[in-house]
């Protein structure tokens, strides 16, 4: 695809060879942040809205503050999990799903953990920080889907603390959700960046991954980011508006 240095307002903006681009893409990968949640009621990490405005991600986000004071971190997730339980997917996680039916094949490669794209109805998903509807026992490893919600520090039958499974600070990412993503980033011919400020490795790299390997980066955010200086198109505007903007020009 041809290279444009440009930011537009809003999808509109996209001429008409971006377009025949985008519906002419045999791969399409979609990396998304917490922005893409956004506008389903669930709180973004950084900026103005973001939860760490309140809570420092160093004292919640890591292994040693669980081990710490795991009552502290599992108040945190729970009041997360309740939010997460009752959000619906937005128009912007539907428009995803919908490509599926246009595109010969279509990748999401997520950093949250809400499991929104699924209820979507997206279908290969990675997710690479895991997801907060699972939970482990750090001693034996056993996989729990629902814990008792009125214990506070919920333990496993052999005694070990469980965890939700999620990736915190200094956690390695799980091996085949990384490796699976990094092989659509190196094969896709359009990759999308929405809602995610890019600041975190090795999760953001993979955006890096997708330029060199000469895709074509459209970014969909808010505002500027780290990465928007790489991009071929950045879209300053809600995931929920523009994505649902570019698939209906697939019926015109
Ligand atoms: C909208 C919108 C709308 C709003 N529409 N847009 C290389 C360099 C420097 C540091 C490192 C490095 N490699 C590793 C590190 C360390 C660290 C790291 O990256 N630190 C940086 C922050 C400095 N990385 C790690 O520790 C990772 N592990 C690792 O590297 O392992 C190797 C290792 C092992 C052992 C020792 C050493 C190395 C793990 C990272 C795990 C991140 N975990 C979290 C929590 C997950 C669980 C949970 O949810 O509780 O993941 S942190 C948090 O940040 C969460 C997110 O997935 C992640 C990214 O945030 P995201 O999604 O980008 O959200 P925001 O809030 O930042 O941005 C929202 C965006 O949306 C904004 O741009 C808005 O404008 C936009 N927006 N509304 C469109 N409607
Ligand atoms: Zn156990």
């Amino acid at each position: 695809m041809e290279r444009k240095d440009i930011f537009c307002n809003s999808m509109l903006d996209l001429n008409k060879s971006d377009i025949e681009s985008i519906k002419c893409a045999n791969h399409i990968v979609f990396f998304s942040g917490a922005g893409m949640s956004a506008e389903s009621g669930i709180a973004t990490f950084r900026g103005k809205d973001g939860i760490w405005n309140k809570f420092k991600p160093e004292e919640l986000a890591n292994f040693d503050a669980f081990m710490k004071n795991p009552g502290m971190v599992w108040e945190w997730y729970k009041y997360r999990h309740d939010i997460i339980r009752h959000a619906i997917p937005n128009e912007g996680h539907l428009a995803i799903a919908e490509f599926q039916k246009y595109i010969p094949k279509i990748t999401v490669i997520t950093q949250n953990i809400d499991n929104l794209h699924k209820r979507a109805g997206s279908k290969n998903i990675f997710e690479l920080h895991g997801n907060i509807e699972r939970n482990y026992c750090i001693k034996c490893k056993t996989f729990y889907n629902d814990i008792e919600e009125k214990v506070d520090i919920p333990k496993c039958k052999c005694g070990g603390l469980i965890r939700p499974d999620v990736v915190w600070f200094g956690e390695y990412l799980p091996e085949d959700q990384f490796k699976g993503a990094e092989i659509a980033a190196s094969e896709c011919d359009l990759f999308f960046v929405v809602g995610t400020s890019a600041v975190v490795y090795p999760a953001a790299s993979l955006i890096y991954t997708a330029k060199h390997n000469g895709s074509f980066i459209i970014e969909v955010n808010i505002e500027e980011t780290e990465i928007s200086f790489l991009a071929d198109k950045s879209l300053i505007g809600k995931a929920g508006k523009i994505l649902p903007e570019i698939l209906e020009k697939f019926n015109e």
